[in-house]
């Protein structure tokens, strides 16, 4: 595997390995050894670095890991351990958040900052150890502190248990494709600029697959990323949409996919030609190499559902390139271009997100315990008297904000939520997050303007051990009505439902499906819609739920839940690691 994906050309280079935790790797190497003979542990040195990346014509000096954009892949099998060291040598504070990664009693090395862990400060380091169990198929790794994430990201690829296979034929060949966003400028800077200004951040600049923008962008033509085939080959794309703030159709010239995994969750094989990802969902799919032997263009482009807002409308190329294709067609002709839905081609959307059905029949809880409805959308913050109108650059005077339930969610700065849970630390956070919006009202119709500004909080949704939730994710249309992937940490659900309009129990409790529901990590909620979700609350800690486009949650698009420990060891969050950066 390896290999293959050396062959295609993204194996990016060895890792460095960890000398400095030989003590703890004896320990973990003799633990493993009793308990399971084939489970790996796998250590890694992340070195968070400034590093000179030319895009788009410009030098920048942006923030990688080992100097690599995008990050190193991480190869593990099902049931595997990983220990990364990460060190910060740049002069933000930062975290990783292992993207999807269940953390079954590890909160502490799940990343988000000021909600796990404090962040990792200059000259800091940190060391990450996880397992990885029961998931197979592609995550991936990012930056959870502000927009570090934009170029901090790199690919999770996880195989079936050594002895086991995938539930489909083995593909000659697997690639990682990172979808990602650039700005030429520092994404840090357009943050703050956002911040300061209360008005929408600057769009990017272009779209990138596996780093590069590829042909259609100036000075971009020679680095354009080239992905190999061989005719009669199947290739597996482990497609990744590692985009800030943008969700995007993916899709390659004359060949289809066979769609066979989404978020580390097998999935019945559909075929279609374009798959869309929000922000922090993978697809896992399969090409066949049966067409002449040629160069193909791979596009990425913006699925953009707000209305009136800028975007960025720029398309993403790399290249599908058959070995055996002939030196001319290599050199001479241009590679075939696809056709790309329109931007807001909410219908092939839609009939892509209805296709999704788990591979088998789910074990899915038929009783509930916990019945949230939770509104997900924007608002408006009218001008504090204290600020000039250069800070209220959001519509008409005002500054843009976000809210779960009308609460705009604001992080700690002195502690995160889980260590303050954990030291009994008052005055953090407070356990009153609402089970419905305070205030019922047409969600996606036409919404009253006294109703568009929400309050600010750090609440937390407490859950007990065991229990049964379902959180039915209603968009509204405060502002604009959007597509939001809704990202939950700690758990998988699965989604039983989505839909236009407001949810309404009496008519689309009828539509769940309780046979085979896909299970994911990230929900793109329909646009003016709804998406009903169920997990069982199993993994203690505190886990935050949130939008993926980092513009709306540093607006406040988030909550936490708090997942209290169970009776059993088992059950129970593990001790917190001695190097668990404070504050
Ligand atoms: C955002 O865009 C404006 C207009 O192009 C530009 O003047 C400004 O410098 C940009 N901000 C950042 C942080 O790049
Ligand atoms: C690309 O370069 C051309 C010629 O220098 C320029 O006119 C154009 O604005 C550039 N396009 C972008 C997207 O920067
Ligand atoms: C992108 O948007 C700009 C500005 O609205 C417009 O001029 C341009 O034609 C659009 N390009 C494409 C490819 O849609
Ligand atoms: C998509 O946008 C175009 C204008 O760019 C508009 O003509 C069309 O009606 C829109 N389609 C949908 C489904 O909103
Ligand atoms: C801004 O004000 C104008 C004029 O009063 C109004 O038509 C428009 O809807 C307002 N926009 C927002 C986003 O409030
Ligand atoms: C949110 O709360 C604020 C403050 O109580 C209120 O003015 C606003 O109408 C509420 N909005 C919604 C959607 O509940
Ligand atoms: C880094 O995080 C610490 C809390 O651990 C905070 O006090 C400090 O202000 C942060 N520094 C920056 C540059 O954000
Ligand atoms: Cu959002």
């Amino acid at each position: 595997m390896a290999d293959a994906i050396l062959v295609a050309g993204h194996g990016r280079g060895l890792l460095l390995s960890s000398t400095s935790s030989l003590v703890l790797m004896l320990m973990l190497v003799a633990a493993s050894s009793i308990s399971l003979a084939s489970a790996k542990t796998h250590y890694h040195d992340f070195v968070i670095q400034p590093t000179r990346v030319k895009r788009l014509c410009k030098t920048h000096n942006a923030i990688t890991v080992n100097g690599m954009f995008p990050g190193p892949t991480l190869e593990v099998n099902n049931g595997d351990t990983l220990v990364v060291n990460v060190v910060n040598q740049i002069k933000y504070n930062i975290t990783i958040h292992w993207h999807g990664v269940r953390q079954m009693r590890t909160a502490w090395a799940d990343g988000p900052e000021f909600v796990t862990q404090c962040p990792v400060k200059p000259g800091s380091s940190y060391t990450y150890k996880f397992t990885i169990e029961g998931q197979e198929g592609t995550l991936w790794w990012h930056a959870h502190s502000t927009w570090l994430r934009a170029t901090v990201y790199g690919a999770i690829l996880i195989y079936p248990k050594e002895g086991s296979s995938y539930p489909f034929p083995k593909p000659r060949r697997e690639t990682p494709i990172l979808l990602g966003e650039w700005w030429d400028a520092n994404p840090i800077d357009v943050l703050r600029e956002a911040i300061r200004t209360g008005g929408a951040p600057n769009i990017s600049d272009a779209y990138t697959i596996n780093g590069q923008p590829g042909d259609l962008y100036n000075c971009s033509s020679k680095e354009t990323a080239i992905i190999t085939i061989d005719a009669g080959e199947t290739n597996l794309l482990r497609v990744i949409n590692a985009a800030l703030n943008q969700p995007l159709f993916f899709t390659i010239a004359n060949h289809p996919f066979t769609v066979v995994g989404a978020d580390a969750s097998y999935v019945k094989p559909f075929t279609t030609t374009v798959i869309m990802l929000g922000p922090g969902q993978t697809t896992d799919v399969l090409i066949a190499g049966n067409q002449i032997p040629s160069r193909y263009y791979i596009a990425a482009t913006a699925y953009q559902s707000a209305q009136n807002a800028a975007f960025d409308n720029t398309t993403a190329t790399a290249i599908l390139e058959y070995k055996t294709a002939p030196c001319p067609a290599k050199k001479q002709s241009n590679p075939i271009m696809p056709i790309l839905p329109a931007f807001n081609d909410t219908a092939a959307v839609t009939a892509f997100s209805a296709s999704f059905r788990s591979l088998k029949e789910v074990n899915i809880p038929k009783e509930i315990d916990e019945d949230l409805f939770v509104t997900v959308g924007l608002g408006l913050d009218d001008c504090p008297p204290e600020f000039g109108s250069d800070r209220c650059q959001g519509p008409n005077g005002t500054r843009f904000t976000s809210s779960m339930n009308n609460v705009s969610f604001v992080l700690p700065q002195t502690t995160s939520l889980l260590q303050a849970y954990q030291t009994d630390t008052p005055g953090v956070f407070t356990t009153d997050f609402p089970d419905r919006p305070p205030v019922r009202f047409d969600y996606t119709g036409n919404v009253d303007r006294s109703l568009w500004q929400p309050i600010q909080g750090t609440k937390v949704y407490r859950l007990e051990y065991g229990s049964r939730v379902q959180v039915v994710l209603q968009d509204t249309s405060i502002v604009t009505a959007e597509n939001h992937p809704i990202h939950l940490h700690g758990y998988d659900f699965y989604i039983l439902a989505e839909g236009f309009g407001n949810f309404d129990p009496d008519v689309d409790t009828g539509k769940f499906n309780l046979v085979d529901p896909p299970l994911r990590n990230t929900a793109a909620v329909p646009a003016g819609g709804w998406a009903v979700i169920r997990f069982v609350a199993d993994n203690p800690g505190m886990w935050i739920m949130h939008c993926h486009l980092d513009v709306h949650i540093s607006w406040g698009l988030a909550m936490a839940f708090l997942v209290e420990d169970g009776n059993e060891v088992m059950q129970t969050l593990e001790a917190p690691p001695l190097d668990l950066p404070v504050c």
